[in-house]
């Protein structure tokens, strides 16, 4: 027989999405439980998000967590795009009045555990939901060797994109849309000052490349490279020849991470069913090129845990029953933007010369317009949150 536990909202996933969700309805005064596949070390370490919207930012502040955030993170005006051998800066303070804050996702996760509020059991094993269609949903996994089995009101599934939570929709009752590009990023981390204060997007003959950053010692970059490329093709000098080529002098150094991430479009509808509701990389994905995921993650949540609030507090079930729609509603426009910049930036192997034509005279536009650079600002800052 599995252990008995309880608790109103079970988590699964500790991510962005379950553990800001967990803070969430704490600070509410609704119970929840996390269940985390790995460990607290591995996910503390997993290199990925580094751009933080503005409303971000204000929502880990006001959740308590936001302390060496203000402290570390790097408050950037706005970005550098380059292409056709000239360089343009939007302004996005001028443009829009808001800012974005780079703070690496791995460092928001040590924040968010260290002043987790909910037990986070990690090295859950063989989580598996059951009746997620009735009033009594239960997840069952395996801890330390033991069978345990917990009851709850409502599971959130936070599991990422390739946990199992969104299989536990009917098929019959998802429609999931995907769009799978024909290149990956490869991404480094170097012991190099940063050789610009602000993010660079190149758009080059050879390819993408983005200059990016950690702290004033820490360089993040990344090179767009043949989909299904393999990192031992990529010494270190090589890497560095291939972004000066495509960025323009970058200072080198030590680099201490390399990885290689395929670049995809993703969403799930609906994003609920039953009890079960999906949020953040669970229900969508995007390309890293509009620096979206985790931001969307947080914005999902935000909505989840309103409707779950409203339900405790006065039994109010609307915000739930309208979870998927709110959520979907901001998805699609970020779908949208990542998407845009995506191809805006990128080289597409099946390109014509026409197509390389007309993206340089989309970049142009782009960099000459108030009106267009405006919408690349709202959107890379972060759209308004609404319900
Ligand atoms: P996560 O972060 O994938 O977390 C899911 C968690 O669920 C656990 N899990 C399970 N737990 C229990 N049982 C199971 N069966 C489980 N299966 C999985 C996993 O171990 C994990 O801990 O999803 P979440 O919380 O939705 O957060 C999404 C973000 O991580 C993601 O969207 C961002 O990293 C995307 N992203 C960026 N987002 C931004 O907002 N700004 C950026 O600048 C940005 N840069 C990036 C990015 C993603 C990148 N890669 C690697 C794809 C740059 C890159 C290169
Ligand atoms: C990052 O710093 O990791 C980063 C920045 C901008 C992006 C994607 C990733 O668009």
């Amino acid at each position: 027989m599995p252990s008995q536990q309880r608790t109103q909202v079970a988590i699964i996933g500790a991510g962005p999405a379950g553990l800001i969700l967990s803070h969430l309805l704490h600070l509410e005064g609704v119970e929840s439980v996390v269940l985390e596949l790995r460990t607290r070390a591995y996910i503390e370490d997993r290199v990925r998000a580094g751009v933080l919207e503005q409303g971000t930012v204000e929502l880990l502040c006001e959740m308590g967590v936001g302390d060496r955030l203000l402290r570390e993170g790097l408050i950037h005006k706005g970005i550098h795009f380059r292409f056709a051998g000239r360089e343009h800066h939007f302004d996005f303070e001028d443009l829009c009045g808001r800012t974005i804050t780079v703070y690496a996702q791995h460092e928001i996760i040590k924040d968010l555990v260290a002043a987790a509020p909910a037990p986070i059991f990690f090295e859950a094993q063989d989580v598996t939901i059951h009746d997620v269609a009735t009033d009594h949903p239960r997840v069952r996994y395996l801890h330390n060797g033991e069978e345990h089995e917990l009851t709850c009101d409502f599971i959130a599934g936070c599991d990422g994109f390739h946990g199992h939570c969104r299989a536990a929709i009917p098929t019959s009752l998802i429609t999931e849309y995907d769009k799978i590009y024909p290149f990956s990023w490869l991404g480094i981390l170097a012991h190099a000052v940063p050789s610009s204060d602000e993010l660079i997007y190149a758009n080059h003959d050879r390819g993408f490349a983005l200059l990016s950053m950690r702290s004033p010692e820490v360089s993040r970059l990344y090179i767009q490279v043949e989909p299904d490329e393999d990192l031992a093709n990529w010494p270190e000098d090589r890497i560095w020849q291939e972004l000066e080529t495509r960025l323009g002098k970058v200072t080198r150094g030590p680099i201490f991470q390399k990885s290689i991430a395929a670049m995809r479009s993703f969403v799930a509808e609906p994003m609920q069913y039953g009890r079960l509701y999906l949020a953040g990389d669970a229900a969508h994905i995007v390309p890293a090129t509009g620096a979206k995921g985790l931001n969307l993650a947080a914005a999902d949540v935000r909505v989840l845990a309103r409707g779950l609030t409203a339900f405790y507090k006065s039994r109010a079930a609307d915000i739930l029953d309208r979870y998927s729609e709110i959520c979907l509603r901001r998805c699609w426009k970020v779908q949208h933007f990542s998407w845009w910049m995506t191809h805006m930036l990128h080289r597409f192997p099946a390109n014509s010369p026409y197509d390389n034509r007309r993206q340089l005279a989309e970049l142009d536009y782009v960099t000459s317009s108030r009106a267009a650079a405006t919408a690349l600002a709202e959107n890379y800052t972060g759209l308004p949150f609404t319900m």
